[in-house]
C-alpha cells in the first residue's frame, strides 16, 4: 500500500508540500493540475513543472486525479472525437513522467455534491460537509452551484470549475433525453478509444464513483453500486479499466457493502486506487455528514475496509479523503491539513496492526 495525499498545486492549495512531507507515512501525492478545463491537453511542460516540485520535496507522483472528461464525450456529440484525441495526448504526456494511474469520473454535468460545505458539529465545534436530499429538492442546480461557489472559501472545488458551470442550464437540457443505456454507450465509446493507449503506455484508468451514490437532478449516473461498476468494467474488458474505490462516496448509500465491494473488485484485480474516508448516516436514507476517519466516528467499519484492501489489493494507492475543518483551520472544503493528516496516521496504524496479523 502506498499512502498518499491530494495536492492542488502551490498557487491553489492551503497546504504546502513540506507539510505533506512531514505527515508520517506519506510517500506521494495524488496530483492534479487544478487550472485545466475539461477537454484541454495537459502539456508536458505543465506536467514537468508540477511533478518536479513533488520530486524536489521527496514525494512521488504516480497517481493523477480529475483529468476531467469533456461534456461532449459524455453526451456523445460529434465534437467528442477532438476531445478524446486531447485526452489521449494527456494520457501519453502523463505516462512519460511516471504516472501510473489516472482517476477520473463520468458523472454528467456535476461532480461530487453537498448541500452544506461547512456544517457545525455541535458536540465538538468542528465543521463537516453535509448532504440532505430534502434540502436538494428545494434547490435548482444553479442555486446549488452558486451556493457551493460562495461557501468554498475562495478555492475552486474539483469538478466545480467556473468555466464548466457557466452554461449549466444549457448542458442540463442536453441530458433531458438521455438514459443510463445511452450514457453507457458513450462511456464505452470513450473507453474503446483510450484503454488501448493506456495498455500501451502502462497507465490504469480508475473511475471515481458518483458522489452521493445515487442519481441526482434526474441526470443519468452509472457508477454508484457494484452492479454499475460491473457494467463499466465489462464495457471494455482490460486490466487498465479499473475502479477508484472511494469508500465515502459509495458509503453514502446505506445499501453498499464497502468491504464486500473491495473484495469483489480486488479479486478481479480492478482496483486502480482507493480514497478512504468515513461517513455518518443521519437517520434518513439520503442524509449524511462526513465524519472523522475513525470507525467510532461514522458508520463505516474502517478496520474491515483496511483488512479487505490488505487481502485483495495490498499494493494499491490510498489517500485519506475529505477531512473535517478542525482547530480553527480554513481552506478548501474537505481538503484542510489537520483532519486528513490524522486520518492518514489512523489508516497507517490499522495497516500496521493488520500486517502484523492482529
Ligand atoms: C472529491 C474527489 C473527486 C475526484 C474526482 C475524480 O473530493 O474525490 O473530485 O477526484 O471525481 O475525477
Amino acid at each position: 500500500m502506498k499512502m498518499t495525499f491530494r495536492w492542488f498545486g502551490a498557487s491553489s492549495d492551503s497546504v504546502s508540500l513540506q507539510q505533506i512531507r512531514q505527515i508520517p507515512g506519506i510517500t506521494g501525492v495524488m496530483g492534479v493540475l487544478d487550472a485545466k478545463a475539461a477537454g484541454e491537453v495537459w502539456t508536458e511542460a505543465e506536467i514537468v513543472d508540477y511533478v518536479s516540485q513533488l520530486h524536489a520535496a521527496g514525494l512521488e507522483c504516480e497517481v493523477i486525479e480529475s483529468v476531467n472528461v469533456h461534456e461532449d464525450i459524455k453526451l456523445g456529440l460529434p465534437s467528442r472525437n477532438r476531445y478524446i484525441d486531447n485526452y489521449i495526448t494527456t494520457i501519453r504526456n502523463l505516462a512519460k513522467y511516471g504516472v501510473k494511474v489516472i482517476i477520473y469520473n463520468f458523472m454528467p454535468v456535476l461532480d461530487w455534491l453537498r448541500t452544506d460545505l461547512a456544517r457545525l458539529n455541535p458536540e465538538d465545534g468542528s465543521y463537516s460537509m453535509f448532504y440532505d436530499d430534502q434540502d436538494l429538492g428545494s434547490m435548482t442546480p444553479v442555486d446549488l452551484v452558486r451556493r457551493t461557489a460562495e461557501h468554498s472559501n475562495g478555492f475552486t472545488l474539483p469538478g466545480w470549475e467556473p468555466e464548466r458551470l457557466a452554461d449549466l442550464e444549457r448542458v442540463m437540457a442536453l441530458y433531458a433525453q438521455m438514459d443510463e443505456n445511452s450514457l453507457l454507450q458513450n462511456f464505452t465509446y470513450f473507453l474503446d478509444a483510450i484503454i488501448p493507449v493506456c495498455e500501451e503506455v502502462g497507465i490504469r484508468m480508475a473511475c471515481h464513483p458518483d458522489d452521493p451514490a445515487w442519481p441526482i437532478f434526474g441526470l443519468p449516473r452509472l457508477a454508484h453500486d457494484q452492479a454499475g461498476f460491473d457494467r463499466i468494467l465489462a464495457a471494455h474488458d482490460s486490466h487498465a479499466n479499473t475502479v477508484c474505490l472511494c469508500t465515502g462516496s459509495l458509503g453514502s448509500n446505506v445499501h453498499n457493502n464497502i468491504p464486500a465491494m473491495i473484495r469483489h473488485f480486488g479479486q478481479m484485480d480492478r482496483i486502480g486506487a482507493m480514497h478512504v474516508r468515513n461517513v455518518r448516516h443521519l437517520g434518513a436514507e439520503r442524509r449524511f455528514c462526513e465524519s472523522a476517519h475513525l470507525s467510532a466516528c461514522g458508520d463505516l467499519d474502517m478496520y474491515e475496509i483496511m483488512k479487505a484492501i490488505h487481502e485483495v489489493c495490498p499494493d494499491t494507492y490510498i489517500r485519506p479523503d475529505h477531512g473535517r475543518m478542525i482547530w480553527g483551520e480554513t481552506g478548501r472544503p474537505g481538503y484542510g491539513l489537520y483532519d486528513r493528516a490524522l486520518g492518514a496516521c489512523y489508516l497507517s496504524g490499522l495497516w500496521e496492526a493488520i500486517s502484523k496479523g492482529h
